[in-house]
Formats: structure tokens, sequence, C-alpha cells
């Protein structure tokens, strides 16, 4: 045996083997070996070729992607015509279509269907002559097509070869290419990347794909297929069935619809429709309806077709999901938590099976990505039950009048501010519970079990309550007297009786729970507990700032003092600084923690980095930067500030918060300290943060102080301690003291 001979055998055996491979990875969707393994039969195979040029076939796994660029695609006769498909679109036509086959076969008994999902591609027809795949063409008009076999041949899912025996000697097989969706989502990615064209959707892109004349692109792009017919036979038996045909295909290794069905009479076809109507949105592909057939090939013969269309097959489109229609405005909606949304006024289209007005446009970066403008034609989508979008503008129709929209400052229900806090995408109404469109779910999440616990205050009842006007903040709700709420629906006096006394009883709470209660954003049960446990008296968290959460190292406050002083803007109010270029950590909260000391920018870069740094003399569990900007706002809110108050005037109380462990074995619990001379914070600070730690901050010092905390510059309280003889610390032995280490 040469050496021929044996690279012949050793190349027939890979070809096999890689055939066998290819099919259970791109049609059974079942790989069995890694890719990794893949790729070194198949080098394997191309280094035999190369070596044995002779050996080259043209059905061989090493030959999907040959040849050179045409210059047009040839005209291919289809030996059979390919059919189109008449439509139902809707449930009546398909039993009208039921009926009139039953009419012409003389049925009285169901009729058998077969049943497949219709893909959304193209249309293609197979040549296989003795098992090897030698053409490929468009549906063209249904009689010529283009040949695109060079292109066909790169798409994985296609054998070149079929697998198994027994074809007949020409075998064309009918069926649609397409591109499944997460490889279209990831071809338009590569394509925005590369700074080419993207496609509207996986037809245009499947397409486009097919369509190019150099095959090396073709390959490059996900493209799949299904079979779904048949079109000339010669030299050999197919089966009596449409539903055994495709069985066969199968085991021929060709792909074919794991959806199709035989189902017997119209009822099962309309049961197999919704079901896939339901799973529609999780099929790796868009289809846009189910396509019916007789399932007898004898019945089929007889039904025969009119024009270009078989009678004996029919599609029940879904609902077409995307469609055309004017932006005639953008305006902003305020939802139950605050979160300010955009939301497109259509001219009304119907979409989805429905009449569509309205459209989100998610936020504002959407907005700003699909640049959509007020006067704009867009594709509106809606999908299964999800809320209606727009898509995207078609902007060759853009009228020149077209209008832009900026979000708004001021909340459109309440007025109050609106936020966006930097990093985020959603811009919220700062309103809380003053704002009418938040004020209904903040009662609810009031009254709720895990925040003030009101027992028989439930939703349908709040609900009541705010419509009727009579509860529009939660501490209202205290105020309710008995034969106000037994005139409500479903409350009767003793109803109403026990919701008072549990309105009663729920006013005695604790701080963590009230916390939790007043529903400030990103403060849930467990931060609300933090937070309690850590400031230990609702006066103190009403008194926390920035600075005593948020820190600014001194390599950072160089750094933006550099960068305000180079902005030139010394006028420049602080707050406003919702970012500062080429700082990336700073943030609107570090803006909001500045405006705290200093006005504006210049006094900013007059008091320099030592001053701007800051180093918090508080840590809350879970209580970052965003979250301590979250929290701090909410309080020096004054709307919020009046409802608080309200609370408690209406008899809201709690115990105190018991000593923290870790506080009662801090070395300061119990001491008397007196703070004297300049340090370097306010001394209320620092009498905050000793009286948190169980210490006594005291004006004068006695043989009682057991510390005298002195900063620069101190005078007579200094001399006094000495002379008795009392301990004198500074800042960073008293940072010493709280940590443990001294
Ligand atoms: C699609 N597009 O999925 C047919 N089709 O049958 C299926 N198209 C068809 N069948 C005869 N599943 C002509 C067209």
């Amino acid at each position: 045996m040469n050496d021929a001979v044996s690279a012949a055998e050793r190349a027939a055996q890979l070809r096999q083997q890689l055939e066998y491979h290819n099919h259970r990875y791109y049609v059974l969707d079942e790989p069995e070996i890694p890719d990794s393994e893949y790729d070194r039969l198949y080098r394997e195979l191309q280094d035999i070729e190369r070596a044995f040029p002779q050996l080259v076939d043209p059905s061989s796994p090493t030959q999907r992607v040959g040849g050179a660029p045409l210059a047009e695609f040839d005209e291919v006769e289809h030996a059979l015509p390919m059919l189109s498909l008449d439509n139902a679109l809707s449930g009546e036509a398909l039993v009208d279509f039921d009926r009139r086959v039953r009419e012409r076969l003389a049925r009285d008994g169901d009729v058998v269907y077969a049943a497949e999902p219709k893909l959304d591609g193209l249309a293609i027809s197979l040549r296989y002559e003795d098992g090897v795949l030698v053409q490929a063409a468009t549906r063209g008009d249904g009689t010529r097509g283009e040949n695109v076999t060079q292109n066909v041949r790169t798409i994985g899912a296609v054998p070149l070869r079929l697998l198994g025996s027994g074809w007949p000697s020409v075998l064309e097989v009918r069926g649609e290419i397409f591109m499944p969706r997460a490889g279209f989502e990831s071809l338009n990615a590569r394509q925005r990347e590369a700074g080419e064209k993207t496609f509207a959707n996986p037809r245009n892109a499947a397409a486009g794909s097919l369509r190019q004349l150099d095959p090396k692109i073709t390959a490059s792009r996900p493209l799949s297929m299904f079979c779904y017919g048949l079109g000339l036979v010669e030299g050999g038996q197919m089966a009596a069935t449409h539903g055994e045909n495709m069985a066969v295909l199968r085991d021929w290794g060709l792909p074919v619809s794991p959806e199709l069905r035989v189902l017997q009479g119209l009822a099962a076809c309309n049961g197999y429709f919704d079901d896939i109507g339901r799973r529609r949105d999780r099929l790796a592909y868009d289809i846009d309806g189910v396509v019916f057939k007789v399932d007898s090939i004898a019945d089929q013969q007889s039904l025969g077709f009119v024009a270009r269309a078989p009678r004996w097959a029919i599609a029940r489109k879904f609902p077409a999901q995307e469609e055309l229609t004017l932006v005639e405005a953008i305006e902003f909606q305020v939802g139950r938590t605050g979160a300010v949304t955009p939301v497109a006024r259509l001219q009304p289209v119907f979409v989805g099976g429905v009449t569509v007005s309205n459209a989100t446009l998610h936020n504002m970066d959407e907005i700003e990505r699909k640049d959509i403008r007020v006067g704009d034609t867009v594709i509106v989508r809606r999908a299964g039950d999800v809320i209606p979008e727009v898509v995207r503008a078609l902007t060759d129709r853009r009228p020149a009048d077209a209008q832009q929209v900026a979000l708004p400052s001021q909340c459109p229900v309440c007025g109050s501010d609106v936020v966006r806090p930097a990093g985020e995408a959603v811009a919220r109404c700062s309103g809380g519970l003053f704002c009418a469109a938040q004020r209904r779910e903040a009662i609810k999440h009031f009254a709720s079990r895990k925040a003030m616990d009101i027992e028989g205050l439930g939703d349908k009842l709040i609900d009541q309550l705010v419509e009727r006007g009579m509860v529009d903040d939660p501490s209202a709700l205290f105020g309710l007297q008995a034969d106000a709420l037994a005139g409500l629906e479903r409350m009767g006096p003793k109803s109403a009786d026990n919701l008072v006394a549990a309105l009663a009883a729920a006013r005695k709470t604790t701080l963590p729970r009230f916390l939790f209660a007043l529903g400030i954003l990103g403060i849930g049960e467990t931060m609300a507990e933090n937070v309690a446990r850590t400031l230990r008296s609702l006066d103190a968290v009403m008194a926390l700032r920035l600075v005593d959460l948020v820190e600014i190292k001194p390599s950072q406050a160089g750094k933006l003092v550099d960068a305000l002083a180079a902005l030139g803007r010394p006028e420049l109010r602080t707050e406003q600084l919702t970012a500062v270029e080429g700082l990336k950590w700073f943030t609107s909260v570090h803006a909001l923690m500045l405006a705290e000391r200093f006005k504006t920018v210049g006094e900013v870069v007059e008091a320099g980095p030592a001053a701007v740094a800051n180093s918090p003399r508080l840590k809350i569990d879970g209580v970052g930067d965003v979250l301590a900007g979250k929290l701090v706002t909410f309080f020096r809110q004054s709307h919020n500030r009046e409802v608080i108050a309200r609370l408690l005037d209406s008899g809201v109380t709690w115990p105190p918060m018991a000593q923290p462990e870790a506080h009662a074995r801090s070395p300061l619990t119990g001491k008397t300290v007196v703070i004297t001379g300049t340090l370097s914070r306010p001394r209320d600070d620092f009498k905050r943060q000793l009286t948190e730690l169980g210490a006594k901050v005291t004006g004068s010092v006695s043989n009682k102080t057991d510390y005298v905390l002195a900063g620069a510059e101190a005078g007579s309280k200094l001399a006094r301690a000495q002379a008795l003889g009392v301990e004198v610390i500074d800042e960073q032995r008293l940072q010493a003291l709280i940590d443990g280490s001294g």
C-alpha cells in the first residue's frame, strides 16, 4: 500500500467523522466532541489534501468555503416551481381552509395535517445528486431563481453529502434559510464595531448575507436552515406523508424543525397555533406564523394548486409584531417609585393584535442611543405581552423640524427636582411622598407588614382612601376616624373599629421599621436596620451630612482641586458639578458633599486640597456613596421633613435603640470628655461622634474629666487639665482609642 492509498483511506475516514460531528453540532445541536477536537480532525484532513491535491473533492468538509467571488449570480430554472403560501389572517380563515379541503377531498371526518412554525427567512431549493449537494437556488419568482450554491455550501447546517443511504438519485429539498436571533445580535454588534451598516431584522440580515458575491463573507454570517418540503425526486421513492418525508430527510442529516407535528383535525391545529404563539419569544429564531399542510401526499396531489400556491397548505400568521407609525410627542411619566420614564405618544397603529398609541422609550440613554425625535417615523414593536417599544427611527424619513427632547428638570406631576445620579440610567422625581404619582404606593409600603405593619389596611382599602382624598400622606392614616372608615366599601362598623385599633397599635414601632417605612430609595429593611443601629436616633439620621459618610482621599483632593482650577469657572455652584473631566470617581454625590462646605468652585480651589480631603467619621454597613447620597437627599427635602414631623405629631414613637454591643465595649463608653482648641473638623462633629460612642461631652475640666481633646491654640482648659493631671489627647490619639488600638 503506497502513501497515496493510505492517505485516501484516512481522508475518507476523516470526512465521514467530520460530517458526523458537523451534523451533531449544526443540525442536532448536540455536539459530542469539543471544538478543539473537531478543529484537529479538520486540520489533519486539510494537511492530507494539501499533500495530495488529487484527493480534494468538492464535497469534502474542507471545501465549504471555496471559489472566488462571483461577478453576479447565474439564473437557475427550477425543475418544479417553488410554491408560495396562502395566508390565513384569522381563526375563521383557517376554518374556511379546513372546510374547503374537506369538501374537495369529500371527507366527512378530520383531515390529518402536518404543522410547523413559519420561518421568516429566504426560501431555497437544494439539489442533491447521488447524495451530494450540487446546487442551491433562491426561490426568485418561483420559476427562476439565483444560483447561490457557493454561499449555501458555507452554511454548517446544510450537508454537502447526505448521511445514511437509499437517497433518490435526484433529490430536491426545499426549505428556509434564516439567521437565529442570537447570531443576528452578534452580527449587528460586530457590524457596529466595524462601522459597517447594521441590519434591521434577522430576515434582512439573512437575505443580505446570502446575496453576497464573495462566499467568504457569507461564511462569516451565522445562517441556518430548516427543510420543509420536496421538489423534484427521481430515481427513488419517498414516503406517503409529509410527516414521514420530513423524518426521512432528518435521517439523511438534513435540518428539519423539531417543532414539526402531525395533527388530527382543526381543533388540534388551533391548539398547536396557540401553543407556538405562547412559546414564540422563547424560540431561537423569528417566526411569523404556523404552516399547516395536508399530511397525505396523495391528498396533496388531488388538491393541486391555484396560481403559485398549493390548495393543501396555508400559513396562519401571527399578528405583525412591528409596524411603522409617527411619534406625535414624547412625554415623561412618573412611576410609583418616582422613576421618570419617557413615553412616545404615537399615531395609533395596529400591531401585535392591538391598537398601540403609546410606547416606552425606557430612559434618556435609550432615546439618545436610538436618536428618536418628535416627528420621526418609527418602528414600534409589540411582542407577546410585553409593553410596546420603539425599535428605531427611520432617519431618512425625518422631517427637518423633528424635535429632540430633553429630560425635564422638574417632575411633571409634582414639580419637585428630577435627579439622575451619575452612572444611573433612570431619572427620578425627588418629591417622594409629596408627589401624587408616588403617594399611593408610598402609603401601601408604609402600611405593609415589614414597615409599620398596620393590620387590616390592605391595598384595596388604601386605593379607596387615596381616591376619596381621605389620605394624602402616611401621617393622615393616624387621623382616620371609625365613622368615616365605616362608609367605605367592604367596611362595617366592626372592621372600622378594628382598623382604628390597629392604627393605634402601629404607632408604637421601632426606629428601623420607621426608617424602612419612609420608603427612601435603596433603603430596604437591612439598610434601615444598619442606619438605625449606627445612628441610634431619628435626630442623628436627620442631621446626617455627606461629609459624615463620603471619603475624598488626599490624593483625590489634590487632583480635584487641580481639575477645578483648570475648569476656569470659579462662580459655578458646587452642587452643579455632576462630573469632573478626567476624574472617574467623582459623582454627583461628591458634588453634594462639597456643597455642604463650599458654595462655589472658586471656594473649593481657594481652600486647597487639605481642606477638600475628607475622612468620614461614620461607616454604615452597606451604605456606600450612592446610598449615602439618597439618604441625605431624602432628609434634606422639606416636604419629607414635614411628613416626618406630622407622623411624630400623630404619636408615632419607638423605644430607644439598645446600646450596640461593640460600643458597650468601646474604651470611651462612660468617659467624660472636654473638647478645646481648633480641630480639623467642627467641634460638633466630634461631640456627636463621642456621644455615639457612649461618652459624655462637657464644657469644663474637673477632676471627673477623663480626657481633654485638645486642638491647636488650646488655652485655659488645657492648662487646667495639666494642673489637675487629666489626660490630654489629640485627634490621632482619639482615633487610636476609638479603633481600640490605644
Ligand atoms: C416556512 N416559511 O417556514 C413552507 N414554510 O410549504 C414552511 N414555508 C412552504 N413551509 C410550501 N414551513 C410552500 C412553502
